[in-house]
């Protein structure tokens, strides 16, 4: 009996051993080599999703959309896509701006306490879940779009950088607070500082070096680190790019990065977008398998949706079947002027219906039997 229960606890440890050895190793090729089980799940779902289809989202989908602000019915979320196609959207986007000054609402209006909300039920019924980040510029004080210079603050010891390590704070204790049911951590995306080869915000092109932008993103992810945030995935993307160089410009690194990305919009004709999303997608597929981190088009949309009713499956359609993208998000439904999804009675109506069809576009229903 003694040699019996000598053998079990040997062969306990060797399990455990090799367990911790092989969580290790799950670990190693994530930006955070303490992120929990779930983040490593979720970057496998993401590779699982990439082969079956991809996933459909949209910015603000459950906050507001034409005609209509903050839910109705707050137990059953709605979205205008849902008020067209009877189906949530497999995504849901939304962003933070404006949580780093204690605010209660975004730059969008949309409360922090109603994103946590969406985030958890979200969690609960299988789809996934996306952050970015219009922080304000923390020289200036003025938005994300204020291109005053201020990276090369943040990397100084000094006021600004404390007041950014204040902000970082703020974020952290938002993303510790997504748990679930059980009080596990809920892992999410995180896509800080977009765009970056554009030169529109503060991190952007012409408004810090390549370097400094690579160090404020690490310096980002240390102090999310410090702070025990370890829910996290996180996304790199550029706006559309003209070769590689873009991408690789202010690459920080591959161990700093999980998700490759790239934001697409429709604003030089229908032909052009269709000939540079293949591109560009083309592009990262390439930088995927050779780095072993899935992608997707992490923004897009049509800025005259009127201008083509068959947009949806005429143009976006054709240039993101067969990608090998996770997820194509689009951005929110903001008013008339503004909005990239469709909804009730909108030009694009029916053909979104037709777009919502095809086999690889998948909806929240469709995307819950796809695990990791
Ligand atoms: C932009 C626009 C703005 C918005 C910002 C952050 O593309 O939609 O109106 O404030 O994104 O969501």
């Amino acid at each position: 009996m003694k040699y019996f229960i000598r053998i079990l606890i040997l062969f306990n440890l060797i399990l455990m051993i090799s367990c911790a050895t092989m969580s290790r190793n799950a670990n190693s090729i994530l930006s955070d080599r303490y992120a929990n089980s779930n983040v490593i799940k979720l970057r496998e779902r993401l590779k699982n999703i990439s082969k079956k289809g991809m996933a459909f989202g949209q910015q603000d989908a459950t906050a507001y959309g034409l005609n209509w602000y903050l839910q109705e019915e707050p137990q059953v979320l709605t979205s205008d896509i849902k008020k067209v196609v009877a189906k949530q959207p497999a995504l849901f986007g939304f962003d933070l701006g404006h949580l780093e000054l204690g605010n209660t609402f975004n730059l969008d209006t949309v409360p922090f306490a109603m994103m946590k909300q969406h985030t958890q039920k979200m969690y609960k019924e299988g789809g996934l879940v996306t952050f970015s980040w219009h922080l304000n510029n923390p020289v200036s004080g003025g938005s994300s779009w204020d291109t005053t210079s201020a990276v090369s603050e943040i990397l100084k010891e000094g006021a600004v950088s404390q007041k950014y390590k204040g902000w970082v704070k703020q974020l952290s204790l938002f993303f510790n607070s997504l748990k679930d049911e059980e009080g596990k951590a809920i892992p999410v995306i995180f896509r800080p500082f977009h765009e970056m080869n554009g030169a529109w915000f503060w991190w952007g092109k012409g408004r810090c070096t390549p370097e400094d932008y690579k160090k404020l993103w690490i310096k980002t992810q240390q102090l999310f680190f410090e702070n025990g945030v370890h829910n996290l995935l996180y996304a790199y993307s550029p706006n559309t790019m003209s070769s590689a160089e873009d991408f690789d410009r202010f690459y920080p690194g591959d161990q700093y990065v999980d998700v490759l990305g790239v934001d697409i919009y429709n604003h030089s004709g229908d032909e052009e977008f269709i000939r540079s999303v293949t591109q560009n997608l083309q592009l990262l597929k390439k930088k995927s398998i050779a780095k072993n981190k899935p992608f997707a088009l992490t923004e897009t949309g049509n800025f005259s949706m009127a201008s083509n009713a068959k947009w949806w499956t005429e143009v976006l359609y054709p240039a993101i079947k067969e990608s090998g993208i996770a997820w194509v998000m689009v951005w929110r439904n903001a008013r008339k002027d503004h909005y990239f999804s469709t909804y009730p009675s909108e030009k694009t109506e029916s053909n979104f219906k037709k777009f919502e069809q095809k086999q690889d576009i998948l909806f929240l229903p469709e995307l819950k039997t796809i695990h990791n």
